[in-house]
C-alpha cells in the first residue's frame, strides 16, 4: 500500500491585511485539511517570510501533520528539489498573487508568478514525475465581460480578461491545456469563481465588508470604505471548492471545469445582508472610496457548473446567507474575546 502523496504550492497570497504575511491560503489550509481526511500525505511548498509565525498561520492547527518545504514559484531550482524529494502523485498549483486591484499596482510580479510560475511548475512536473496528476488553480476573472446569452459563463465562454491578474491567469490555463496536449500529461484546470470563508484575507471584499460591520456593530470602527457597490459575484464557500479540486484531480481524463455556485450578488446586495443580520442599515455606514475602485472592472459573474455536476458529482453544500453567516460569527467570537 502505497499511501498518496499532494503537494501544494502555498505561495504567499498577499491577501492578508498586512502584504506577504500569510504563506499558506485560504484554499491551501481547507484542501490540506481535506487530503488529511483523505488519508494522503501533505506536502506543501512555502515562501520564506521575515516574520516566521506567518508562514504557517492557516495551517498551524495541522502543523504536525504535514510537511512544509521553502520554495518559490520563481526558483526553478526549488520547484525541482521539492519534486525530487516528494514525488508526489497529485500536484495542486494553488499559489498566486490572488489580489485583482493589487495586480494594477504590481503587474509585473503578478504576471510573473500566476504565469511564469505555472510555466515553471509545469516544467519540473514534466521532467520529474510526469506520471503525477496536476491541478491548475484557474479563474473566473479570465472570462473578463464576456457572458453568455443567458447569462452566465462556463468553459466554452469566450476569455477577454481586464486586470494583469485576469491576463496572467488566461497565459497559466492556456499553458495547462498546451502541455496536457503536447506531453500527455494528466494537468487539469479548475476555473473557480470567487470562493470564501472566515480564512478569506479581509482586504477581499466579502471579508471586509463582514469584519468591518462587525467592529461597527460592537463600536470598534464607525464608517465601512468601498469601492464599486454594483459589481455582481457568484460567491461560495472555499471549502465546497476545494472538494471540487480534488474531484478534478481525479477524473480519469484531464480537463477544464467550471467551478461555482450558479447564483450572482451584487457587492451592494453582500453588504446589505450583512449589516441587516447585524441589526444595522449598510447606509448609514458605508462611504464610498475611489482608492477601491479598479482602472477597468469585471462587472459581472455567474458560473454554469453543470458539467462539474454532472461529470464530477460535485455540487455545494453551503447557500450564500450560510458562507456570510458563518464568516460572521467568526469575527463576532474574535472581537468579543
Ligand atoms: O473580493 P474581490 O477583491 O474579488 P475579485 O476581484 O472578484 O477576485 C477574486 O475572485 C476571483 C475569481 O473571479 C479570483 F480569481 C481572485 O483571485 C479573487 O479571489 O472583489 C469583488 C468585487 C469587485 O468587483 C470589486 O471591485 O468587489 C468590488 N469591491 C468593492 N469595494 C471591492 C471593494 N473589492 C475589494 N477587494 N475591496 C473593496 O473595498
Amino acid at each position: 500500500f502505497k499511501q498518496k502523496t499532494a503537494y501544494e504550492i502555498y505561495q504567499c497570497d498577499w491577501s492578508s491585511d498586512v502584504c506577504s504575511s500569510d504563506l499558506n491560503g485560504q484554499d491551501g489550509s481547507y484542501l490540506a485539511e481535506y487530503l488529511l481526511t483523505l488519508g494522503y500525505e501533505v506536502h506543501g511548498m512555502v515562501r520564506r517570510n521575515s516574520m516566521s509565525e506567518n508562514q504557517d498561520s492557516r495551517v498551524i492547527h495541522i502543523a504536525d501533520k504535514i510537511t512544509t518545504h521553502y520554495g518559490d514559484l520563481l526558483d526553478e531550482s526549488s520547484i525541482d528539489r521539492i519534486l525530487q524529494e516528494v514525488m508526489p502523485d497529485e500536484i495542486y498549483n494553488i499559489g498566486a498573487q490572488s489580489h485583482v486591484r493589487i495586480s494594477f499596482d504590481m503587474p509585473q510580479f503578478t504576471v510573473k508568478t500566476n504565469a511564469l510560475g505555472v510555466l515553471n511548475m509545469l516544467e519540473s512536473y514534466r521532467r520529474i514525475c510526469p506520471k503525477a496528476n496536476f491541478y491548475q488553480a484557474s479563474s473566473s476573472e479570465m472570462f473578463g465581460n464576456s457572458v453568455d446569452e443567458d447569462g452566465f459563463q462556463r468553459e466554452t465562454t469566450p476569455m477577454h480578461p481586464v486586470s494583469p491578474y485576469g491576463c496572467s491567469k488566461m497565459f497559466g490555463y492556456s499553458i495547462v491545456k498546451n502541455y496536457r496536449n503536447s506531453y500527455k500529461l494528466h494537468a487539469s484546470n479548475g476555473i473557480l469563481f470567487n470562493h470564501e470563508s472566515p480564512r478569506r484575507g479581509s482586504n477581499f471584499v466579502t471579508n471586509k465588508v463582514v469584519k468591518t460591520a462587525v467592529q461597527i456593530h460592537l463600536g470598534l470602527a464607525e464608517k465601512l470604505e468601498l469601492g464599486n457597490l454594483d459589481t455582481y459575484r457568484d460567491w461560495g464557500h472555499s471549502k465546497d471548492y476545494v472538494r471540487a479540486m480534488h474531484l478534478i484531480i481525479n477524473h480519469p481524463e484531464a480537463d477544464d471545469f467550471v467551478v461555482s455556485t450558479m447564483g450572482t450578488h451584487s457587492v451592494r446586495e453582500m453588504t446589505k445582508y450583512v449589516f441587516k443580520r447585524l441589526g444595522m442599515n449598510y447606509e448609514d455606514y458605508v462611504i464610498q472610496n475611489k482608492i477601491f475602485m479598479r482602472p477597468e472592472e469585471l462587472q459581472y459573474l455567474k458560473g454554469d457548473s453543470t458539467k462539474a455536476r454532472t461529470i464530477l458529482g460535485w455540487k455545494p453544500i453551503y447557500t450564500f446567507e450560510e458562507m456570510l453567516d458563518e464568516m460572521i460569527d467568526y469575527w463576532l467570537n474574535v472581537f468579543k474575546k
